[in-house]
């Protein structure tokens, strides 16, 4: 693979970038960027400096790049405490460009960029390109989202900076998106999963059939999706699907991405310090166990964030991976905790359901979850589309499939939902970020 990159005369190559950094150097590069980001906060940003001085801790207490935990968090309420520029560590004349992401409660929580960052984004989306293979030459479709959302602007930069030709086509319009993967050769796209599966149930029925199409490489991200959501996509699409993992708290998208080997995703530690924490004592878990994934960006200027709780569950891959590279490696991220739904005192997530719909033949990847409350007692619907040879088939036939389905929830959650299956485009499509859990316990 290394070979490769370097065979292309002018092309960027990975093996030069801190990809494949010998651990020691990478630790050093670490530490030296933590205390300065550290002392950045602590002199700039009121918040830092007020925790960090109750907890009695000065940057230059810091000896090594595992003192970290020493730090205080920051938590999702300290952004909206802070609501709009409170977090701000340079003065707005230094900022180039603002993103924001749509908070549940009203306001957003926003996010800022220095010119430096910006350059850093960039250079860990080109990163991020190299490392599913994608080259100059490439003509990748940007389906992500323009606008405040950083998917859109966060995969621009990185096409532009791999100097690969990017189409800026924003998420929706979904014939118009079709015409132009089949027109203009498409090679790659960045979207949602989701939106991808409704792109090639699209292209199906206007007679498109990705397989034939120069298509090879999709930059999936943005949502939780499985491991039988990505076997899905690939077999009826013939596009390699990666996982790419991001969040606008620490930069956007860029913040981890799957190589080649789709094993798990490289987190660019030399940008942003991964720890992975037990969400109840805010202690590290054992290397390889599951916990919350907690990040410090090592080289954010206008917004730089200390150990921010990103509720995403994950653990740490600890065999080296086949690649290569020596950043550390981190398993796909299935939920969030607060994902979470308790359902007749049970604890769920929609990505259990996912994985057992999806082992079934004779289902389509589009489901939903509906929670509802009938005489005080919840209960779980779960509808799935199913294909339009099983939807035709007799009734015998679809009652199997719903007993098999049910007993497969059953089986992972222990509890029973009423799975129903439904025609094919009964469930809403997204542009973005799939919804896949509709809660009406509180109607
Ligand atoms: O979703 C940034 C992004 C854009 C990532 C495009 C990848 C591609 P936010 O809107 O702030 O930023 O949402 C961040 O989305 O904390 C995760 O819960 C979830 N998420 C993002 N990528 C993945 C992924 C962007 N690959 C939140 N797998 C994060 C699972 C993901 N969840």
């Amino acid at each position: 693979m290394k070979e490769m990159w370097n065979d292309r005369p002018g092309g960027f190559h990975p093996a030069s970038t801190p990809d494949f950094l010998p651990l020691p150097q990478l630790r050093d590069l670490q530490f030296k960027r933590l205390l300065s980001v550290v002392e950045r906060v602590y002199n700039h940003v009121h918040l830092y400096r007020q925790r960090m001085d109750e907890m009695g801790i000065k940057p230059s207490d810091l000896r090594s790049v595992e003192d970290i935990n020493r730090l205080p968090f920051t938590l999702k309420e300290d952004l909206r405490d802070n609501y709009p520029f409170g977090l701000f560590a340079s003065p707005i004349h230094e900022i180039v460009r603002l993103h924001a992401s749509s908070g549940t409660t009203g306001k957003p929580t926003v996010v800022a960029y220095t010119q430096e960052d910006i350059d850093v984004w960039t250079s860990v989306m080109v990163r991020s390109f190299a490392s599913c293979g994608l080259h100059r030459g490439d003509i990748i479709q940007n389906a992500y989202g323009y606008g405040l959302f950083t998917g859109g602007l966060g995969a621009h930069y990185g096409a532009e900076g791999l100097g690969a030709t990017v189409i800026p086509i924003s998420g929706g319009n979904t014939d118009r998106q079709i015409m132009i993967m089949k027109d203009f050769g498409v090679t790659a796209i960045c979207c949602t999963p989701s939106y991808f599966l409704h792109l090639i149930e699209r292209a199906g029925e206007l007679g498109v059939r990705m397989h034939n199409l120069p298509i090879r490489a999709g930059v999936f991200g943005a949502e939780p999706w499985s491991e039988m959501m990505r076997r899905r996509i690939e077999e009826m699409s013939g596009v390699k699907a990666y996982d790419i993992y991001g969040l606008s708290e620490i930069i956007g998208p860029g913040v981890a991405i799957e190589c080649e080997h789709q094993a798990g995703l490289h987190i660019f530690e030399d940008h942003f310090y991964p720890e992975i924490i037990d969400p109840e004592t805010g202690e590290p878990v054992p290397d390889g166990a599951e916990g919350e994934l907690v990040l410090t960006t090592l080289s954010k200027k206008a917004m730089p964030i200390l150990r921010y709780r990103t509720h995403d569950i994950t653990s740490f891959i600890t065999e080296p991976c086949a690649c290569g590279r020596t950043i550390r490696r981190m398993s796909r991220i299935e939920r969030r905790s607060d994902d979470m739904f308790i359902i007749r005192g049970v604890n769920v997530y929609p990505s259990q359901v996912e994985t057992a719909l999806l082992s079934a033949e004779g289902t389509l990847p589009h489901y939903q979850i509906i929670l509802s409350r009938d005489k005080g007692l919840d209960q779980m619907e779960v509808q799935v589309e199913v294909t339009p040879e099983v939807f035709s088939d007799k009734i015998r036939a679809l009652e199997d499939l719903q007993r098999k389905l049910s007993q497969a929830i059953e089986q992972t959650l222990c509890i029973h939902v009423n799975v129903r299956l439904v025609e094919p485009h009964s469930i809403a499509r997204s542009e973005g970020k799939a919804k896949r859990l509709i809660d009406n316990r509180k109607l």
